[in-house]
């Protein structure tokens, strides 16, 4: 009956989003084609929610222009962490709700066979509920909002996002709010029922200089023998550390991705897996957004895994190498000294690659991606032991700029660098030695820049394949 259910909603949902429109005929070189984005207009901030071998991505988004205003709950569906199936979107704003202006961030949780949305309502801030039978339909609470007062003392219409979750009978819940000359705090609530909320304290507070002075999208889950708190301020970050009398005690911190990536939050699956998802964010201002008509982009899922120094370990699932097309054997280049060179026989604009560079190596040493022969457009992506960092700029050699973004990443003495590329035409996410993670964008106007090539000094190893589109 759900399985007739869901491909009636299918059906209905492939309509209407044909009548939404489709994208625009002319090629678009620089949408993804294995990321998950809307057709057309703007998504933002995912919230996983993993049920009965399915993984629920609902995403913030608005299916009228591909800008930030009026936003409802996407959602999509996946069976294999690869390929997306759309659904009817779960809320839209309320007129003359406590909704109206938005359905901001929140989470999915299920409660004896009945699955609730905890979310954000706005202007002002104020935090509402909506529950399903099936995940599909929708209904607002009338009761909504739970909440509608903040604590004293933190930043007003800086209260949002709610994370729950079960502890025995007890249901707690955090929303992300700040002093902004202190720090982001993630403020904690108890409910027996999750619409009676009772205010606690603070679980955490953050420092305002180092992981920014406010958290939105809060989540907050065991890992190995440690809790983890993610908060997104400019960048999500992560810690590490103890849960003791329902406090956080924050032992080591760090950011998940030092590029394009944001309000990133996880879902536990049936492989007992914590898997993490971002919003990849544009680099390109509103008439560009407007002129290509999308905007956001889904990122692929990371697994999260502890290390034993008590950082945040990130690495790629498996089931991505489904994706995999034409392989591009294994060889291992020598760059030119600060010259890049093109290689003949690894083309692309949707790849995936592996890139093992010798621990040996002193000097800058990277790839050139989406260029064009001529070099007048590329994407470069480097190491260099001496700045400590992963980086990734377009530009031009000797030093790419723009658009730059990096992440800290220092290889151990002795140890190889592995970078794990994955490239999707205007997206580039990297995973390095399974512990930084880089994400980049990259617009290019051109259809021919499908090169790919190394750069810098010392010696590199290459395996590549063709990435298949999921659509
Ligand atoms: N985006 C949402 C907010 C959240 C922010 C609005 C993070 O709820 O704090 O779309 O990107």
């Amino acid at each position: 009956m759900r399985m007739q259910l869901l491909i009636l909603l299918t059906l209905i949902c492939a309509i209407s989003f044909a009548e939404e429109g489709t994208m625009s005929t002319q090629p678009d070189p620089d949408r993804p084609i294995y990321h998950f984005q809307p057709p057309k207009n703007w998504m933002n901030d995912p919230k996983p929610f993993f049920w009965k071998g399915e993984y629920h991505i609902f995403h913030q988004y608005n299916p009228n222009e591909p800008l930030p205003r009026l936003i409802n709950w996407g959602h999509t569906v996946s069976k294999d962490l690869v390929h997306w199936t759309r659904l009817p979107n779960a809320l839209a704003p309320t007129p003359d709700g406590p909704d109206r202006d938005g359905c901001w961030t929140g989470c999915a949780v299920e409660k004896d066979g009945l699955f609730h949305i905890l979310y954000t309502g706005v202007h002002p801030q104020t935090q509402c509920l909506a529950t399903s039978k099936d995940l599909i339909s929708w209904e607002k609470y009338n009761g909504n909002p739970l909440l509608s007062t903040m604590p004293d003392g933190f930043m007003s219409e800086c209260w949002r996002d709610p994370c729950a979750w079960r502890e025995g009978d007890d249901w707690y819940m955090l929303i992300g709010s700040g002093k902004q000359d202190v720090g982001g705090t993630a403020l904690l609530y108890k409910s027996k029922n999750l619409i009676d909320w009772e205010y606690l304290h603070p679980l955490f507070t953050g420092d305002k200089d180092r992981d920014g002075y406010i958290f939105e999208c809060p989540d907050f889950f065991p890992l190995g023998d440690k809790r983890v708190l993610l908060d997104s301020c400019g960048h999500t970050f992560w810690h590490t550390g103890r849960y003791e009398d329902h406090r956080f005690i924050s032992e080591k911190q760090g950011i998940t991705d030092g590029g394009n990536f944001y309000a990133a939050k996880t879902l536990l699956d049936d492989k007992k897996r914590r898997i993490l998802w971002g919003w990849l964010t544009e680099a390109r201002s509103e008439d560009e957004m407007r002129a290509a008509g999308w905007s956001g982009v889904l990122s692929l899922p990371r697994v999260l895994s502890p290390k034993s120094d008590g950082t945040l370990g990130m690495s790629p699932p498996p089931e991505l190498t489904a994706l995999r097309g034409k392989h591009f054997r294994s060889r291992t280049v020598s760059p030119g000294q600060a010259v890049s060179s093109l290689l003949d026989d690894i083309r692309g604009e949707a790849l995936e690659l592996i890139v093992r560079i010798p621990s040996d190596g002193s000097g800058r040493i990277g790839l050139v991606l989406r260029a064009t022969t001529d070099l007048s457009e590329a994407l470069y992506l480097w190491v260099d032991p001496k700045e400590k960092q992963l980086v990734a700029a377009g530009g031009q050699l000797p030093e790419p700029s723009d658009r730059r973004v990096q992440i800290a990443f220092e290889p151990a003495k002795g140890e190889e660098i592995e970078l794990h590329i994955y490239l999707d035409h205007s997206v580039l996410e990297v995973f390095a030695n399974g512990r930084a993670c880089l994400t980049a964008r990259h617009y290019t106007k051109r259809t021919d820049a499908d090169r790919v090539g190394v750069f810098g000094s010392g010696k590199a190893n290459l395996e590549a394949w063709e990435m298949k589109g999921i659509w």
